[in-house]
């Protein structure tokens, strides 16, 4: 079977880690600004002030997109370059900036997706509480309306959130993302939040035109380390949970799963009256971010979590060390159908990728065969997805550029093209000329 008419094939990229330019035209601080800079918390004292300069050299990675043949480009608009204090009238500045980009794509034949929340929030917002307060929500609804009130005329495709666990968990659960709180089972009311700000930004943006909306979530199929123990199994049941389930139900089933597992009073005691129906506002689209299974057993009496993470052996491993299976991302695409049947909206996929320590070769070349394999072996997976009937409509890859990796730093690389961060050179890798030859015999 072909792929769907008007199929998307794409790249991503976001705000933080591709931008720079932080202090320019009137943007505030965000969460990953002062995370960044405190010392200790991102691998060699990476920061994502300069990254790769694409503030200023968007036009080039405008061109390499168009060279590149994709129809779409997924990027993050920075919270706090339309509100540096995180609230009131926008800085018409800030978006003068998406504004030129919209339109130099549109002349590109590249259709915008924008994504509100890539985890740079204003850092006054986070003084005040952050996600951990229910007031950001409103704020983020805001946000979002502003945003929509000067680019939904010409952007088709919303993202309000992008991987709300990786919020909750790296950043309040564990502190290993900004704003490095460490709450553990305390941090649960920032999914709810988050979602609540979803499902109000979802209205706020229709409100003003958008028209089509959605979120991105990450998942990771679950599997237990030993499937004949019920402990493992069970251990495995409660990830499954946290991870897949506990951002998605609610949007599209109006409830919580079970968290009981978790232990505690879990999210009730947050949730206020007419929440869950705002969350399960009706969405449009449903965005998957996909990049490897996890394996989970039995936790010590003791642990924190019903659940321990184990090493998946047994497969090749990206840069990062995650384990390659394409398998599981079919199974997961499956396991979604699977779940929420009828309710489930179309597909777009909207992160995939892998990173390597890619180099410059002698000739001038990066040869990431390994990026091809990885590439071509998942959109194989996703293309039986959808031989198996199931609705998916894109594909973005992870990521155009090398960037910066969060508390990684510039170490990982997950670009079709390479970044020279002492000059900014871009050097299309040769996964990025596979991509194109890709796309150009799938539109034939
Ligand atoms: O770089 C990140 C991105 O910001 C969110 N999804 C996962 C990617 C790779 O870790």
């Amino acid at each position: 079977m072909g792929l769907p008419e008007g199929f998307r094939w794409g790249v991503a990229t976001a705000a933080y880690q591709v931008e720079g330019a932080v202090h320019e035209d009137g943007r505030g601080p965000s969460t990953w600004d002062v995370f960044a800079h405190t010392p200790g918390r991102v691998r060699d004292g990476h920061t994502g002030d300069v990254a790769c300069d694409h503030y200023h050299r968007w036009p080039e990675d405008v061109a390499l997109m168009r060279e590149l043949g994709v129809n779409s480009y997924r990027f993050s608009i920075a919270w706090p370059r339309v509100q540096p204090s995180g609230s009131g009238a926008a800085n018409p500045r800030g978006l003068d900036f998406y504004d030129r980009l919209v339109d130099a794509l549109l002349a590109a034949g590249i259709d915008p997706a924008v994504t509100l929340y890539h985890w740079d929030l204003p850092q006054p917002l986070e003084d005040a509480g952050g996600w951990m307060n229910r007031d950001t929500a409103y704020r983020f609804a805001e946000f979002a309306y502003r945003a929509a009130d000067r680019l939904a005329d010409r952007v088709g495709m919303w993202i309000t959130l992008n991987e709300p666990v990786v919020v909750m968990a790296y950043g309040y659960a564990f502190g290993v993302y900004a704003p490095g709180r460490t709450l553990m089972l305390d941090a649960l009311p920032t999914a709810h939040h988050q979602l609540l700000g979803h499902g109000l930004a979802v209205t706020a943006l229709r409100s003003r035109g958008a028209r089509r909306v959605g979120l991105a979530n990450h998942y990771s199929p679950a599997w237990p380390a030993d499937p004949s123990s019920a402990a493992d199994r069970d251990a495995a049941l409660a990830f499954d949970g946290f991870m897949n389930r506990m951002f998605t139900d609610p949007v599209l089933s109006g409830a919580y799963p079970d968290l009981g597992a978790l232990g505690g009073p879990g999210l009730a005691p947050y949730v206020h009256d007419l929440d869950m129906s705002v969350i399960a506002s009706p969405i449009d689209f449903l965005g998957v971010n996909y990049y490897q299974p996890t394996r989970l057993k039995a936790p010590p009496a003791d642990g924190p979590l019903p659940f321990d993470m184990v090493d998946v052996t047994g497969y090749p491993v990206t840069g990062m060390g995650w384990p390659i299976v394409p398998d599981a991302f079919l199974s997961l695409l499956r396991a979604l159908r699977g779940r929420y049947s009828n309710g489930l909206p179309p597909l777009y996929i909207t992160e995939n990728g892998c990173s390597f320590p890619d180099e410059v070769g002698p000739d001038g070349t990066v040869d990431d065969t390994a990026r091809i394999e990885f590439l071509d072996a998942h959109i194989a997976a996703m293309r039986t997805a959808i031989d198996d009937g199931i609705d998916i409509r894109g594909y973005y890859a992870w990521s155009l550029l090398d960037n910066f990796e969060w508390a990684e730093g510039y170490h990982p690389r997950f670009g079709l093209v390479h970044v020279d961060y002492e000059t900014q050179k871009r050097t299309p890798k040769r996964s990025y000329g596979w991509y194109r030859d890709l796309i150009a015999a799938s539109s034939k």
